[in-house]
């Protein structure tokens, strides 16, 4: 799904601000027809945010069900004649929309944005009523997963994964306009010709354009300009590849970006609709046990990250988002993963314009009992009909799909995760995740295509590593096993990591990292302190450089996030190497002299 954007043809408008807000406990606003009136009894509310952490008091921090949100905007008079779109870049986790008393659309998948064409409940000039509903419950049909528990007190979340279920409208909301006759959708697909190291490399890009619209056989022109507006290549036609002589690749810590310029012309050549398709020019492949970009070893420097912060919990906003890109650099990563869920859209454009490498995440984590029974939920069998099912598989299927749709064209993706850490040791897990690999691989062909493996299921037994391009895992030995004893834990990674090698494909760690009270300092390097967090970090990376078939690091986590309740976490998550407001931890440091070679 394109992006709203303002061309000579296309204008958007921002639908951010503060809302009209209730929560609606007893679930009985749909029947009320909450939508068909001014919302009564609400209260203001900031969109982009959670709504979950802005009033004090449990009661909206723990909300279950839906929550309604009310706006109104007045459709812009220029707008006449145009086709007119209300978009939301996300609603955790499902939304019904309704404009006036008119329902345009509902979509479930909390992470992935969705549209509806509204024209003609939008007159020019006239003001619209903009009312969602935003349920957060995870169920066993939802990905990620979860359980409502109906108790005489009401009804409660639980969840299997280890961050908070922040909900309500994280992302931006649009009201925008086109054409009758617009462009539809835009693919592209980089490459070069010959050996992508060669010296004046020539970049292809090849395009594929849908029309949609009044007239969907219009004709189609695109442009290729540079990033300092001079046209590259041109081409005309829904498809075709552009050639790029010394191509100005997009590397790592260089994200050059050239514009895909595509027109829809009128029989007279006329601009009908034009549309700005960032593309980078870039090759991707996996080589035995190297990962390479534009034919060269890339390892892969960074961390699992989360959308969270103070206040806001999961809203985006760009303050954070520069400042975490900063801290990223100052600390030298290179990449990062969208662990566990798809980011907001302006975080990948960031990460495609400044050259930070992704691995792009769908929302699919929770499907595992012996993770679940740590964070303190049991199930008996997770791929079963009564847990993780065919319904859950056609939702994951669908994020499969979204994810992919909204992402095909970011150069800084360079990996898909189709899951975290689920049981992949038994033949039902293998049965759940072939279809979905088969999924993934006909969509994708140029990209590798994996997943993150958990500690529970080694090199031996795991089910669902041979499908993947690359084996990336996620390991806590010194926290939960070898629990605070680094000598055993350097053993047993060694040892394990070794297993994995012989699979012959690159591997990247994914998580490693132990939780941290920054601030909490101790001579006998104990758990808990920055001396053992630094130590323990020490001890992985000695391991890493003995192992030739490492193709990167991914600390756990960049930052402190917050969890669910529970008896494993205090105030959350302690693992970032900074704090939950960004304060470096010592490891903080210790990484910094690592990555970027210092002494
Ligand atoms: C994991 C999970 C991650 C958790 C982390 C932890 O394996 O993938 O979501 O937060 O461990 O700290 O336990």
């Amino acid at each position: 799904m394109l992006r709203p954007q303002d061309t000579a043809t296309r204008e958007r408008k921002s639908l951010d601000g503060l809302w009209r807000f209730r929560a609606d406990g007893e679930g009985v606003g749909r029947q009320q027809r909450w939508f068909a009136a001014p919302l009564a009894d609400a209260i203001d509310m900031p969109v982009p945010a959670s709504y979950n952490d802005i009033l004090p008091g449990r009661e909206l921090h723990h909300h279950v069900g839906d929550v309604w949100y009310q706006t109104t905007v007045r459709m812009p008079r220029g707008w006449a004649g145009q086709r007119v779109v209300l978009r939301f870049d996300s609603a955790t986790h499902h939304a019904t929309v309704w404009v006036g008393e008119t329902e345009v659309m509902s979509h479930s998948g909390g992470y992935t944005p969705f549209e509806a064409d509204i024209t003609e409940h939008a007159a020019p000039g006239a003001e619209l009523r903009i009312t969602a509903a935003v349920d957060n419950r995870l169920t066993w049909e939802t990905i990620p997963p979860g359980i409502v528990v109906d108790t005489e007190h009401g009804p409660k979340q639980k969840y299997m994964h280890d961050f908070f279920n922040y909900a309500g409208l994280h992302r931006q909301v649009w009201l925008y306009a086109t054409p009758p006759t617009y462009v539809g959708d835009v693919t592209v697909v980089p490459g070069v010709d010959g050996d992508p190291t060669a010296e004046g490399v020539t970049g292809t890009v090849a395009y594929e354009v849908t029309v949609s619209g009044a007239t969907p056989d219009a004709p189609v022109r695109a442009r290729l300009l540079d990033a300092l507006g001079d046209e590259a290549a041109q081409g005309t036609g829904t498809s075709g590849v552009l050639r790029v002589p010394e191509v100005h690749l997009w590397q790592p810590g260089d994200g050059y970006l050239y514009d895909l310029v595509v027109e829809v012309l009128d029989d007279d050549g006329a601009v009908l609709d034009s549309y700005v398709q960032k593309t980078g020019v870039r090759t991707v492949e996996v080589r035995g046990t190297d990962f390479l970009i534009n034919g060269w070893p890339f390892y892969f420097r960074g961390f699992g990250m989360h959308e969270d912060h103070v206040t806001r919990g999961k809203g985006h906003d760009d303050v954070s988002m520069v400042h975490d890109f900063a801290l990223l650099d100052w600390i030298g990563a290179n990449s990062f993963r969208t662990s566990h869920y798809p980011y907001a859209e302006e975080f990948l454009d960031y990460a495609d314009a400044h050259g930070v490498v992704v691995i792009d995440e769908t929302a699919a984590v929770g499907m595992n009992s012996s993770v679940a029974a740590v964070l303190g939920t049991r199930i008996d069998k997770v791929f079963s009909p009564e847990a993780v099912s065919e319904v859950t598989q056609r939702a994951h299927a669908q994020a499969i799909r979204e994810l992919f749709d909204r992402d095909k064209n970011r150069p800084s993706v360079v990996i898909w995760s189709l899951a975290n850490e689920p049981e992949s040791h038994t033949e039902e897990s293998l049965q759940y995740f072939e279809p979905l690999f088969e999924l993934a691989r006909e969509l994708e062909k140029n990209r590798p295509i994996g997943f993150v493996n958990v500690m529970y299921s080694k090199a031996d037994v795991c089910k669902i590593s041979p499908l993947a391009d690359i084996i990336m895992i996620n390991r806590y030995f010194g926290w939960y096993a070898d629990t605070g004893d680094l000598v055993s834990a350097e053993e047993s990674l060694e040892a394990e990591l070794r297993q994995w090698a012989e699979y012959g494909k690159p591997i990247i760690m994914c998580e490693y990292g132990a939780d941290t009270i920054a601030g909490l300092h101790d001579l006998t390097g104990s758990m808990w302190s920055e001396e053992y967090q630094a130590e323990f970090l020490d001890t992985y990376h000695r391991v890493f450089d003995r192992i030739e078939a490492m193709a990167g690091e991914h600390v756990w986590n960049f930052a402190d996030f917050q969890t669910s309740l529970g008896i494993v976490r205090v105030d959350g998550n302690k693992k970032g190497v900074f704090t939950r407001d960004r304060r470096p931890k010592a490891a903080a440091h210790a990484l910094r002299r690592r990555w970027r070679g210092l002494t």
